[in-house]
C-alpha cells in the first residue's frame, strides 16, 4: 500500500479543486476530519459532504479531484467520471473492483483498500485508519489519536478486546505521541469517564443479571463489595485496581451463574478489554474515553450534525464542543423517550418467536432505531437477537438487529444472516456480527420475520 499512499499524496498535491465524500458514522466523520486537516495544512480549498451510501451510485463528479473515505469501494462512484478527473478512494469495505481496474481509463482512479492487499477490513484497519496513514505520508503523525478513535467507533476491537494489525501501529503512534494511554484488560463497562458507576453497571445487558436496568441493585452490590462511591458519583475511571478486581469477580461470578455452560469460556472476554484514554482531554470529560467520544460522534451522525463533530476533532473545543454536548444531550433524550415507550408495556410490545424477538418501533427515526434496539436488549431475552422495525421516509422498513456479544463469540454472524434474508425478500442488509441492519419493502415484514426465524433454527442454544 505504501506506493499507493505516495501516489495519493502526489495526486492531492497537484490538485486544487477538491471534494470529499465521507460516511455519516464515527469512522466516516474521523476520516473526514483527518482529510480536511491534511487539506487545510496543504492550503487546499475543499468541500466535505457526509453522506449515506445510497446517494453514491452514478454520482455526478463536479471537481478536479474527488476523495471518498470510509465508502466508495462498494458503490459505482465513477460511472460519470470525465476525461482528466481524479478519484481517490480510502475504504475498508468489500471492494466491487480489482486492483487493475484503473488501467486504460481516461481519468485517474486510485483505490486504497486493505482487502486488495490481503489485509482484513473488519479487525485490522478502518476508514479513519486508512486516512491516518495518508496523513502520515504528509508527515502529520499528530492525527494518530483520530485514527484510533475511528477504529473504536467502527468496533474493530470487539471480538478480541484489543487492536491488531495496522490498528496496532496506529495505537502505538498515538501512545508514542503522548495522546493515548491504553489500559490492557481493563473492566469493559461503558461510561468510564462520565457515568456514575451505579448507573454504568445497570446498563449491562449482554446477559440479564439482577443489576441489569436496576440501579437499586447496583447500589446494593457496590455497597456489599465495599466499593465506596462518594455520594454515588464515582465513575469506573476513578476506581482503584483493587476495586476493579472485586467488581470483576462479582460480574464473573454472577454471569457464570446466569449462562448455559457453553458460554462460560467467553465470560472474561465479555467483561475485560483494553481501554483507551486520550491524555490531552480534560479529566471527567466525555472526550477522554474513546468509547464515550465515539458515541458523541455517532450521535452527530445520526442527527445530521457531522460538521460539529468534525470541528471538534479538528480542534475546536469551544463553540463546537458546546454544540456537540447539546446534540448529545438531545440525542440521549430522544433515545430515553423511545425506550420508555417500548418498555412501558414490554410484555405486549416485545414479541418473542422461537428464535428471535422483535418490536414495532413506528415513529422512531430510522437513524436511531439501532441504538434503541441495542438498549431494549436489556429488557428481554438475551439468548435471542432483538429486532426493531421502523418506517423510512420512502415508505420502506428499516430493520435493526442487536444481540448479546455471547452469541457472536459463539460464532453467529448476524450481519451475514441479515444480508441474506433481506436479499431474499427484495431488500438490502449487512453489518457486524452483533449489530446490523437492513432495508426491506414495507409489506415484507412478516415474511422477513418468518424467514429469519427459520434461518436461525438450530443455530441458537437449545
Ligand atoms: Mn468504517
Amino acid at each position: 500500500m505504501s506506493e499507493q499512499y505516495a501516489e495519493a499524496r502526489e495526486i492531492i498535491t497537484s490538485s486544487d479543486d477538491i471534494k470529499v465524500y465521507s460516511h455519516i458514522d464515527c469512522d466516516g466523520i474521523c476520516s473526514g476530519a483527518i482529510l480536511s486537516t491534511i487539506l487545510d495544512r496543504q492550503n487546499k480549498e475543499h468541500e466535505i459532504e457526509f453522506v449515506n451510501l445510497d446517494v453514491l451510485d452514478d454520482i455526478e463528479l463536479t471537481h478536479e479531484l474527488t476523495i471518498f473515505s470510509d465508502l466508495g469501494s462498494g458503490q459505482r462512484i465513477d460511472t460519470n467520471a470525465k476525461n482528466g478527473q481524479k478519484i481517490i478512494i480510502l475504504d475498508h469495505h468489500p471492494p466491487l473492483r480489482d486492483l487493475d481496474y484503473r488501467e486504460g481509463k481516461d481519468y485517474t482512479y486510485l483505490e486504497i483498500n486493505p482487502i486488495h492487499h490481503g489485509i482484513d477490513g473488519s479487525y485490522c484497519v478502518c476508514g479513519g485508519g486508512l486516512c491516518y496513514f495518508l496523513s502520515k505520508e504528509f508527515g502529520y503523525d499528530d492525527l494518530s489519536w483520530i485514527g484510533l478513535l475511528s477504529a473504536v467507533g467502527d468496533m474493530q476491537n470487539t471480538t478480541t478486546g484489543h487492536f491488531e494489525g495496522l490498528n496496532e501501529i496506529i495505537q502505538q503512534d498515538a501512545i508514542d505521541g503522548g495522546y493515548l494511554e491504553v489500559n490492557k484488560n481493563d473492566l469493559n463497562i461503558y461510561g468510564r469517564q462520565t457515568r456514575p458507576l451505579f448507573v454504568a453497571l445497570s446498563y449491562f445487558s449482554d446477559v440479564k443479571l439482577p443489576i441489569t436496568n436496576n440501579t437499586n441493585e447496583t447500589m446494593a452490590v457496590l455497597e456489599e463489595l465495599g466499593i465506596e462511591e462518594k455520594h454515588k458519583r464515582k465513575t469506573l475511571g476513578q476506581l482503584t485496581m483493587e476495586d476493579k478486581q472485586k467488581l470483576y469477580q462479582y460480574l464473573s461470578r454472577s454471569i457464570s451463574q446466569a449462562v448455559p455452560g457453553k458460554y462460560v469460556k467467553y465470560i472474561s472476554r465479555l467483561i475485560l478489554g483494553d481501554s483507551y484514554t486520550f491524555l490531552q482531554e480534560d479529566k471527567g470529560s466525555f472526550l477522554r474515553d474513546a468509547s464515550e467520544f465515539s458515541t458523541a460522534m455517532n450521535a452527530c451522525g445520526r442527527n445530521h450534525k457531522e460538521e460539529i463533530a468534525m470541528e471538534v476533532l479538528k480542534g475546536d473545543r469551544i463553540e463546537s464542543l458546546d454544540d456537540l454536548e447539546a446534540v448529545s444531550l438531545e440525542h440521549r433524550r430522544n433515545i430515553a423517550q423511545a425506550i420508555e415507550k417500548v418498555t412501558a408495556d414490554a410484555e405486549s410490545n416485545i414479541i418473542e418467536l422461537e428464535n428471535l424477538q422483535y418490536f414495532d418501533g413506528t415513529g422512531i427515526k430510522p437513524e436511531i432505531v439501532g441504538t434503541i434496539t441495542g438498549m431494549i436488549l436489556g429488557y428481554c431475552n438475551w439468548q435471542k437477537p432483538i429486532i426493531g422495525f421502523t418506517q423510512t421516509e420512502s415508505d420502506g422498513l428499516k430493520v435493526s438487529l442487536r444481540c448479546s456479544r455471547l452469541l457472536s463469540y459463539d460464532g453467529i454472524h448476524f450481519g451475514n444472516i441479515i444480508r441474506q434474508v433481506a436479499g431474499d425478500v427484495g431488500g438490502t442488509g449487512g453489518g457486524h456480527s452483533m449489530a446490523c441492519g437492513a432495508y426491506i419493502p414495507l409489506e415484507k415484514k412478516e415474511e422477513f420475520l418468518s424467514r429469519f426465524n427459520n434461518e436461525l433454527n438450530g443455530k441458537l442454544i437449545n
